[in-house]
């Protein structure tokens, strides 16, 4: 049996796609809503990824939901009364941290306000949000520009106000210098470490390549950004080779290694390798996706589909049902994929995904995270994943989506 993931003995078959309803999810989503609910207040944390504010989101991400219309204003005072729990507070000087800090817990909150018509309210959140440029002036840290607590994570909270508000929020000035930073930090850290990628970040001493801290989200983010990129020739040719030497690091059964330098293949266990969102292929396709949407070169395409086989086969994971390193993290590749190709193999890959979670296997013998109830390890980022099985056309890992 393998340690890390249950093995995949659903049906693999789009022409019979699950029978459940519409009602079905709904019911399942109320159930965790409710035990949400219940205890949010017991969060010692306020951050996106594991504190009340990731939990407010999810609120959001169910009132701005089609499918849960009636229900839209019942969410949006959840969503109220959750961003609240920790005060409702305004920061004297707000970090520009997204997942990790004050940028992301100023994002949902000024996006909640606005959706209730508060404009004060939401004005003044994003008037805090945008203070957090500042905080990447100064350093010229390595550390600063990946996902969790650096310019990466900052640019993606600009790309996701930017569709909730449908207007600019940050002055392209203040992008553009992001993405310079980000550009000329990668370079000098390459060229003093001799790496093989043209851009190269460490975190910690780590040179990480997945989604969490790595190499994949900030060139991403640099793909979203179609007017910074075309400006300098060099900079779109670094990106482009970044991305092909991490094509050309795919493993045979789709994944990818979690850092530099790659290990020699006998030190390398099967047992061991990470086939989570936040390590290996559930986090990295996301950067194919883009790169095949920017580039149109198919060979891109055909990685986010070996990754897509990789993770049905090795991405039921036994460590929970959340985003981060869980069932549902990886039920968004096939949700992307569905959306990139529009095969219902791919849909019912994910409505699989999905009902697995409620298996009596998957709930025994499920490790339960350390914070059941949060966006990033736990049941809020579930709640999500199961909303967007029934919007599938809608669907978007939260925040990071391309
Ligand atoms: N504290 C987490 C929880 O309770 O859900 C578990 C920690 C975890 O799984 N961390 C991820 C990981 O890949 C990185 S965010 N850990 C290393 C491993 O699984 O070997």
């Amino acid at each position: 049996m393998p340690k890390r993931y249950f093995k995949n003995v659903l049906s693999d078959n789009g022409d019979i796609l699950s029978n459940c309803s519409d009602a079905f999810w709904k019911g399942k989503i109320n159930y965790l809503v409710e035990s949400i609910s219940i205890n949010a207040s017991s969060s010692d944390e306020q951050i996106l990824y594991i504190g009340t504010s990731g939990i407010a989101y999810m609120f959001y991400h169910l009132a701005t939901s089609d499918k849960f219309k009636n229900e839209s204003e019942i969410f949006l005072n959840k969503a109220i009364t959750v961003l609240q729990l920790k005060g409702d507070i305004f920061y004297p000087k707000s970090n520009g941290k997204f997942l990790c800090g004050d940028a992301g817990i100023n994002a949902v909150n000024a996006s909640i306000y606005h959706l209730i018509g508060d404009s004060k309210m939401a004005e003044m959140y994003l008037t805090h949000f945008k203070k957090g440029v500042a905080d990447y002036r100064l350093t010229n840290l390595t550390e600063k520009d990946e996902l969790f607590v650096g310019r990466a994570g900052y640019l993606y909270g600009v790309l996701w106000l930017e569709k909730v508000f449908g207007k600019k929020i940050v002055a392209d000035q203040d992008i553009f210098e992001l993405c310079s930073a980000i550009v000329e930090s990668g370079r000098k850290y390459s060229v003093r470490n001799k790496s093989i990628f043209p851009l190269m970040y460490s975190y910690y001493g780590k040179e990480y390549l997945g989604a969490a801290h790595g190499l994949s989200t900030i060139i991403q983010v640099l793909l979203s950004f179609p007017q910074f990129i075309e400006k300098e020739p060099q900079t779109k040719q670094d990106i482009k080779n970044c991305i092909d030497i991490m094509k050309s690091l795919q493993t045979s059964n789709g994944n990818f290694p979690t850092k530099m330098p790659i290990l020699e293949s006998k030190q390398r266990s099967e047992e061991d390798e990470l086939v989570h969102w936040c390590h290996g292929a559930p986090g990295v396709i996301y950067l194919f996706a883009k790169a095949y949407l920017v580039f149109k070169d198919p060979s891109y395409l055909e990685c986010c589909l070996k990754c897509g086989d990789l993770v049905w086969t090795k991405g039921l994971l036994k460590k929970g049902p959340g985003i981060c390193h869980g069932i549902a993290g990886n039920g968004y590749v096939f949700l992307l994929l569905y959306r990139l190709t529009g095969d219902k193999k791919h849909l019912n890959r994910a409505l699989k995904f999905g009902e697995f979670i409620f298996t009596d296997e998957c709930i025994q013998r499920s490790r339960k995270p350390d914070h059941l109830y949060s966006l990033y390890e736990g049941l809020a980022g579930t709640v999500c994943y199961l909303t967007d099985l029934i919007q599938p056309e809608k669907a978007s890992f939260p925040f990071l989506d391309v």
